[in-house]
């Protein structure tokens, strides 16, 4: 259990805050795909002293003097990284997602190149070419999909796009799919016209971790992951490549993107990986897609439309149109009974992204506090309790009531 003695002594107000919302976590079911909770030893590690330093450069290679503990850390985290996804080379000091993606796209192209990425409304990530973001903006991106009927990413498409548009750069990964990628499938279109493959497994890294879905490290030029999602590390994210793209990854991230690392949370990812590395993590990240297969056939028996109609990872859309509610109200109605979830615009949406059809629905946190099959099938029944008496706040009240329940049987592991 996290104390939290001088910050409750130093700062009342900032305290409060925090365990007002240990408390909502602990309350509350967290559905959100990307969200997860870390181990007490990660978050340890992140409150850690290792904040005060300033270490710009690699290991053995810094700009500031006092560095040779965080070239230890560093080191262990890059070693352990290259073990848990079989990597050439590991970069472990991207902030986040989003800057690790703009250091790989520095690091091997020029504004205005072309590029190949996943449609955002049809589960891409802003980060592959959105015209709002810096991708879309620097970036010549050209957009694939997914399949009308299907749901699934349309491989021959993705081709025929492929060698018209002759891009520098393929992007694949996602934000928003719940089907795996045939990775080798898009190697070889790239090599058909000699393009960079750049993977962003932000989602999946846990499972590719663990086996359970398949690595594109070994395969691909670049990867880019968060640590906090499946992988169930601190927020932040890493790139692996191919040795001979070492040398332009790093120069990309520090000086190119970044200033100091955050060594605090270099530590945390360590601390993650560790954990990832052994059996435990396997059997949770297994749990975790039985779990959302789970989901999305109690789903589908209750007449809902899962977008593809199931999930072969941790994550599942479904399209509310059939219950006559959006995913901004399916959205708010959950929040009201303690389950957080997250819109979400199905492929071909006929609403706008604020007012999206969808919701997505995950299960890497509900997987980390225990639950299995059976607290599934009732979560299924309360998110469908909910939906159907969305307008009746008692319902609704009591159907928080349930939630907290089911929360207490399975604590928070920061709560152990
Ligand atoms: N915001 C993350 C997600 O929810 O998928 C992606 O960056």
């Amino acid at each position: 259990m996290i104390k939290y003695t001088a910050l409750k002594k130093e700062d009342k107000e900032v305290y409060a805050a925090i365990e007002k919302e240990a408390a909502r976590q602990a309350d509350e079911l967290e559905m959100i795909a990307s969200e997860n909770y870390v181990s007490p030893a990660v978050l340890e590690a992140m409150g850690s002293v290792l904040t005060n330093k300033y270490s710009e450069g690699y290991p053995a290679h810094r700009y500031y003097g006092g560095n040779q503990v965080i070239d230890e850390v560093e080191t262990i985290a890059i070693e352990r990284a290259k073990k848990l996804f079989n990597a050439e080379h590991v970069n472990v000091q991207p902030l986040s997602g989003s800057p690790a993606n703009a250091a790989i796209y520095f690091a091997f192209l020029k504004p205005g190149n072309k590029v190949l990425g996943l449609r955002l409304d049809h589960g891409g990530h802003l980060s592959h070419g959105h015209p709002v973001n810096f991708s879309g903006l620097l970036y010549n991106f050209v957009q694939y999909g997914v399949d009308d009927k299907t749901g699934y990413i349309d491989m021959k498409a993705v081709r025929e796009i492929a060698l018209r548009e002759k891009p520098k750069m393929i992007v694949a990964g996602f934000s928003a799919y719940s089907r795996e990628i045939d990775w080798q499938e898009f190697k070889n279109i790239a090599d058909e016209i000699g393009a960079y493959t750049f993977a962003d497994i932000a989602h999946i890294a846990g499972l590719v971790a663990a086996g359970i879905v398949g690595n594109p490290v070994p395969i691909f030029d670049v990867v880019s992951t968060t640590t906090h999602k499946t992988l169930r590390g601190p927020r932040g994210a890493i790139i692996m490549c191919k040795e001979k793209y070492a040398k332009q990854i790093d120069r990309a991230v520090f000086p190119g993107m970044q200033g100091g690392p955050h060594d605090h949370i270099t530590a945390a990812k360590a601390v993650a990986f560790g954990e990832a590395l052994r059996p435990e993590f396997k059997e949770y990240a297994k749990q975790v897609v039985a779990n959302a297969k789970f989901l999305a056939a109690e789903f589908i028996k209750r007449g809902y439309r899962v977008v593809s109609g199931g999930t072969d990872n941790h994550l599942l859309v479904v399209d509310m149109t059939s219950k006559n509610i959006t995913g901004r109200d399916a959205e708010e109605v959950l929040n009201k009974i303690g389950i957080s979830v997250n819109r979400s615009t199905i492929p071909n949406d006929p609403n706008p992204p604020l007012k999206p059809s969808g919701v997505r629905f995950g299960t890497p946190a509900l997987t980390t506090r225990g639950m299995k099959e059976k607290e599934i099938s009732l979560i299924a029944e309360l998110i469908d309790r909910a939906i159907m008496n969305k307008e009746d706040e008692t319902k609704l009240a009591e159907l928080k009531t349930e939630v907290k329940k089911l929360c207490k049987k399975f604590p928070l592991p920061t709560a152990k």
